[in-house]
């Protein structure tokens, strides 16, 4: 990998932190500026819980960074965790010398369906289903956005920006609109549940409102959107640098995310092929700002995708979420020191968090792609990989222009 990141951290330990590598020398980067509002985007969103009331997610760059630019090295991130004061002795690195008791050490014994407690018990031998549950929550997400704000900002050298919206919440279907709008993030960030449809957004929040009384919880459908991305990234040649396999992988490894589709994704499989290829047509000119060689369709039913690699038109990924396993009104369960039948902990947790998911698909998106740039382009600086991401561009325009003066092939002739 090109673009590689790994995350640390409990969701109530003392900070989450991140360690992010690929990451060329020169890159102008203020973690006030690139990362912290990225941060604050995932904390939103109408069906939040508490939680959110307490954290004020900031990252700090502590590695890889000098005078505002990156120097080529693995970049160290950290976020401290405002709620720690309030778990120093349950989340303890070192053992307590007193008041070892249940209630100190907020022990769980009694796992959600739908989480990772029970497996993760029974996996790692634990007796404290919390041994699992910190490291399985969502919280770790925050990580991800560090990573993936830093991903953001060495894509938007390049002129590639990546936006979401939510587009089912809870059964209540969005109308997006024909057209997304040039800025999709201040659109959608401008809706308390990040859906481009006012109407869909009432019913999303009553649906929400609905939920958190009657001590539910709801899932529901995001979409991630790359624009600005340059045909040719990933490959056709073997299964695993096809990029269309590599962003599933990454999206589906957000925490609750149950279906990953590209483009027009499932509903393809029951369309005629005349239904959903996009036709191709030749565009007369190019121009300098073209980045998919000349060509244009007529839909974009791929995705932005063929063959494992990116066509030049936006690419568009959806994405299912479960609804949260911690409900108010839990679920039947078992009592991991007896085997007795009990209901699930209630742990203070949210209704919804789809529209926060969103904003961590973007992160995903922006990680693999950024590792696809720098497969492709390389560059120890910014300034190489932009030479050679400008060069290639060239090239798409030369095989685009040699096409057009009659040469069949449109090899280069040196
Ligand atoms: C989460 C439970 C809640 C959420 C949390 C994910 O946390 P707590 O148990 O502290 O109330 O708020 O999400 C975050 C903390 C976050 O930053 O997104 C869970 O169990 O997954």
């Amino acid at each position: 990998m090109h673009y590689r990141f790994h995350t640390a951290g409990e969701s109530h330990g003392r900070a989450l932190v991140a360690i992010v590598e690929g990451v060329p020398a020169g890159l102008e980067l203020i973690a006030e500026r690139d990362i912290d509002p990225e941060l604050r985007r995932r904390q939103g969103g109408h069906g939040r819980g508490g939680r959110m009331a307490i954290e004020r997610d900031a990252a700090e760059l502590v590695a890889g960074i000098r005078l505002g630019e990156t120097l080529g090295g693995p970049l160290a991130l950290l976020v401290w965790n405002r709620d720690w004061p309030n778990w120093e002795r349950a989340m303890s690195p070192v053992p307590l010398a007193e008041a070892n008791d249940e209630e100190t050490l907020r022990r769980v014994h009694l796992p959600r369906p739908g989480h990772a407690d029970l497996v993760g018990v029974l996996k790692y031998d634990r007796s404290d289903a919390r041994d699992i549950l910190e490291r399985a929550s969502a919280r770790e997400t925050t990580a991800r956005v560090a990573a993936g704000a830093v991903a953001k900002r060495l894509l938007a050298e390049l002129g590639i920006t990546i936006g979401s919206h939510v587009v089912m919440l809870g059964g209540v279907v969005a109308t997006a609109p024909a057209e997304l709008p040039e800025d999709l993030n201040a659109a959608a960030d401008a809706s308390p549940v990040r859906t481009l449809d006012p109407v869909a957004e009432q019913q999303m929040i009553a649906a929400i409102d609905d939920a958190r009384a009657a001590g539910d919880t709801l899932g529901g459908c995001f979409e991630v959107v790359a624009r600005g991305v340059p045909a040719g990234l990933g490959s056709h040649v073997s299964w695993d640098r096809r990029l269309d396999g590599r962003l599933a992988q990454a999206l589906m490894s957000i925490q609750a995310m149950k279906g990953v589709e590209i483009g027009l994704g499932f509903e393809a499989a029951a369309r005629p092929g005349s239904a959903v290829h996009d036709e191709i047509e030749a565009t007369s000119d190019a121009g300098l700002s073209d980045r998919s060689g000349g060509f244009r369709r007529n839909h974009n039913h791929a995705g932005g995708l063929e063959g494992g690699m990116t066509t030049g038109a936006p690419l568009v990924v959806r994405v299912a979420m479960k609804p949260l396993s911690t409900l108010m009104k839990p679920l039947r369960s078992v009592d991991l020191r007896t085997g007795e039948a009990a209901v699930a902990v209630r742990e203070r947790s949210d209704v919804v968090a789809l529209p926060a998911a969103a904003v961590v698909g973007e992160a995903m998106m922006a990680i693999v792609l950024a590792d696809a740039v720098l497969e492709k382009f390389g560059g120890d600086s910014m300034l190489e990989l932009q030479r050679n991401f400008a060069s290639y561009l060239a090239q798409l325009r030369a095989h685009r222009a040699r096409l057009a003066g009659g040469d069949p092939n449109g090899h280069e002739v040196a």
